[in-house]
């Protein structure tokens, strides 16, 4: 094996000297190689704007936790180059491309930069700059000489910083793949410019390589792209058959959707993490290597960067980190222990030799192997009702319905992806933290002209044709509010803006404030914008029926929240606060709503549940220094209902509860190992028994 790795050692002022060590990055069929060695690699998406730098290394530090490891982000064009050339370039607080890139690095984790720079991520405009649209002659993403230009020109200029910084893998730094467009070829934009299309990703792919050579380029969606660029797959689910336009390129699932952003006037969706867990599983099986979370933390949407008229202001995602940076039980637990159980046949999942054996019915062996290497099987039910028992190799194994067993030995299934073993755990909002002022916010109101901020416009004017937000508000706002009649002038109404004054909430667990009550609008915290508010729109009654994780996943097809305020909390990010002095909230307010019921919160574990079988060890675990309060419950078998609301059924046990609140009470998590004594009383309820628990946090 070739020996790439190696590092130099560097002068600084005679005296300093620090050691660069380089890694390879390069590509073959079955995986990335790194450092010469083919790679797993798990990465999940945070987009830096959606956090504060204060969140970024917790966020990443749970990222690593949770098995990760690389972090990948776009890049965001308009939010860096809001005006065209601008002697310095937006690179600060939310949009320190650099220092997140480097708190990647500093957690020892790979980043993999999807410059586009066109992005398709719930953002304003893609993350084009709206000047663009003023260049003459411009048409945008295609083979046009004023947009290659341009596009050129900020590539280049991301480009050029990261290598300054030594971020790419080669320099020593953190940077393993590296993205020029996004999702062309999704059919309609490549018919959508006929030849051009083509001719323009010809050009990207040459421009791209001749910034950098050294790491891989991708094109996720591009099917047609052309060499040595690397053609990838998004989406919930068929990544499985998904097979690379060229045999040297490996087979990388680029975005593989967590969940799905939320709409104003939409329920809440959710993906189980069930789902999640067996099309993961299926893709290494089917000989993938590289897949990326879109997203492993959504985040939010503050201000400007709202992403469109529909978009919530939350962008949570019902990702494994909930958008405040808290873990989201048992998304999180189970994917990390998915992660942790592929790994162990990373070297036979990238130098084995394949063999699938399918049995009908939906049902699949796959074992990789070879000389030297331990064996690795994935044993599948893809069926999507009917649960199976396989034999394999003289042993029996119960795959349920939709789901993927991981045998990294060939012998003994160490997970299997509908067999959650993590805690459930259900967050709350609770003001015990939150001071005494927010019982008690007391309002002033003023009403404001809008002509105070709506630039270069008085406050009215006459057109007579419809008003298109890009060339109204030139970007600078995400709101844009007219009313118009056929034949009379545009009106700006009138709005209020208000305020009022609080005290920081006690403690570290992130705040959040209920804008329950008001209508629609702004709203800013010691003037840091927390996004556009509009409580007053209650989703959709309909659309939160039973789900089951089973079968195909669409975005409508687990939701909640029906018929509740599209959105009540918005994040308030603690480095937003000032402690020991007094903050301002200011509303912006356009439908007259009424800000008495308005009040800071926390947002913490409340509940927590989960099962162990015989022999397991159960574990539970509060949060943000809260401890378990009481035990809820503990039952043999099937309980009724759900975590939050077990009501009865199964064979509830005084032994079991006892022995759980001596481990537990009064402590932030406790782990007791289940044994044959606990529960002696269930002791006729069939083989394996498994102890169902739940607990308060507080
Ligand atoms: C971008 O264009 C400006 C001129 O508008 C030029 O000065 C600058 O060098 C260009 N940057 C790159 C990286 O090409
Ligand atoms: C995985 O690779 C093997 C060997 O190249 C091939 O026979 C098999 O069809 C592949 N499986 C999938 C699902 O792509
Ligand atoms: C699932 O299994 C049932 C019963 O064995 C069978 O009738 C059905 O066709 C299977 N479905 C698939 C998709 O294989
Ligand atoms: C919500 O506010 C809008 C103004 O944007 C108003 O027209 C509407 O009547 C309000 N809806 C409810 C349910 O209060
Ligand atoms: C691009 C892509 O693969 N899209 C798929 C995403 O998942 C949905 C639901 O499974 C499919 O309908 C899309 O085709």
């Amino acid at each position: 094996m070739e020996i790439s790795k190696y590092c130099l050692l560097l002068l600084v002022a005679s005296s300093l000297y620090y050691i660069v060590c380089s890694t390879t990055v390069s590509h073959d069929g079955r995986a990335l190689v790194i450092d010469g060695q083919r790679r797993v690699i798990f990465s999940g998406s945070i987009h830096y704007p959606r956090s504060t730098p204060e969140m970024w290394p917790d966020l990443i530090r749970k990222s690593k936790e949770g098995g990760l490891d690389a972090i990948e982000t776009y890049v965001f064009w308009n939010g860096h180059e809001p005006r065209r050339r601008e002697v310095v370039y937006n690179f600060e607080g939310n949009y320190d491309l650099i220092r997140f890139l480097k708190e990647v690095q500093n957690a020892g984790l790979y980043a993999i930069l999807r410059i586009g720079p066109y992005v398709c991520a719930e953002w304003n405009y893609g993350g084009l700059p709206v000047w663009l649209y003023k260049i003459p002659g411009m048409q945008t993403r295609t083979d046009n000489q004023p947009w290659k230009d341009e596009m050129q020109n900020f590539t280049t200029l991301i480009v050029d910083k990261v290598k300054e910084e030594r971020l790419l893998a080669t320099q020593g730094g953190p940077i393993i793949l590296l993205q020029i467009e996004n999702e062309y070829g999704n059919g309609d934009i490549e018919i959508h410019y006929g030849e051009a299309g083509p001719r323009y990703i010809n050009w990207c792919a040459n421009m791209a390589e001749s910034l950098v050579s050294d790491v891989p380029w991708i094109m996720c969606q591009q099917s047609d792209a052309p060499q040595p660029m690397i053609n990838t797959c998004n989406g919930f689910s068929g990544c499985d058959a998904f097979t690379p336009n060229n045999g040297n390129s490996p087979k990388i699932w680029t975005e593989n959707w967590t969940g799905w952003f939320k709409n104003w006037g939409s329920p809440d969706p959710h993906r189980p993490v069930e789902e999640v867990a067996f099309q993961v599983a299926r893709f290494f099986q089917s000989n993938g290597t590289i897949q990326n979370y879109y997203m492993y933390h959504g985040g939010t949407n503050f201000g400007r960067t709202s992403g469109g008229p529909y978009i919530v202001t939350s962008y949570d995602y019902d990702a494994p980190l909930d958008e405040y940076g808290n873990i989201r039980q048992p998304k999180w637990g189970h994917l990390k222990e998915l992660h942790a159980s592929v790994k162990l046949m990373e070297k036979a999942l990238t130098y084995g030799e394949v063999v699938e054996d399918h049995l009908g019915n939906g049902l699949t062996i796959t074992k990789f192997s070879g000389d030297g290497i331990v064996p690795g099987c994935f044993l599948s039910n893809q069926n999507s009702t009917v649960d199976a028992t396989i034999s394999f190799q003289g042993t029996k194994y119960f795959l349920p319905a939709w789901s993927v067993s991981i045998l990294p030995d060939c012998k003994k299934e160490v997970y299997n992806t509908a067999k959650v073993k993590t805690q459930t755990s259900i967050m709350v909002k609770k003001k015990d933290n939150a001071g005494d002022q927010s019982k008690d916010l007391r309002w002033s109101w003023k009403p404001e002209r809008l002509h105070d901020s709506a630039k270069g416009f008085g406050n009215s004017f006459t057109v007579n044709k419809l008003l298109e937000q890009k060339t109204t508000t030139v970007d600078a706002s995400d709101y844009l509010w007219y009313t118009t009649n056929k034949g009379e002038e545009l009106m700006l109404p009138l709005h209020l803006l208000l305020k009022t004054t609080f005290e920081a909430p006690l403690g570290s667990e992130p705040v959040v404030v209920d804008l329950l009550g008001l209508g629609k609008g702004e709203a800013w915290v010691n003037g840091n914008s927390l996004g556009r508010f509009w409580p007053n729109i209650t989703a959709n009654p309909d659309g939160c029926k039973q789900c089951d994780y089973r079968g195909n996943f669409q975005a409508n097809k687990c939701q909640t929240a029906c018929g509740e305020a599209s959105q009540r909390w918005y994040h308030v990010p603690r480095s937003f606060l000032k402690r020991g002095e007094p903050n301002t909230l200011t509303l912006f307010e356009e439908a007259g709503g009424d800000p008495n019921q308005v009040n800071f919160q926390t947002v913490t574990v409340g509940t927590a549940c989960t099962s162990a079988g015989e022999g397991d060890v159960l574990s539970l675990s509060c949060q943000g220094g809260r401890t378990i309060s009481s035990v809820d419950f503990a039952t043999f078998g099937e309980p009724d209902g759900t975590c939050g609301a077990y009501v009865s059924g199964g064979c509830g046990s005084d032994e079991a509860v006892v022995i759980l609140k001596n481990a537990c009470l009064g402590r932030d998590s406790c782990s007791i190992k289940i044994s044959d004594k606990i529960g002696t009383s269930c002791a006729k309820l069939a083989s394996p028994r498994k102890l169902v628990v739940q607990v308060t946090c507080s």
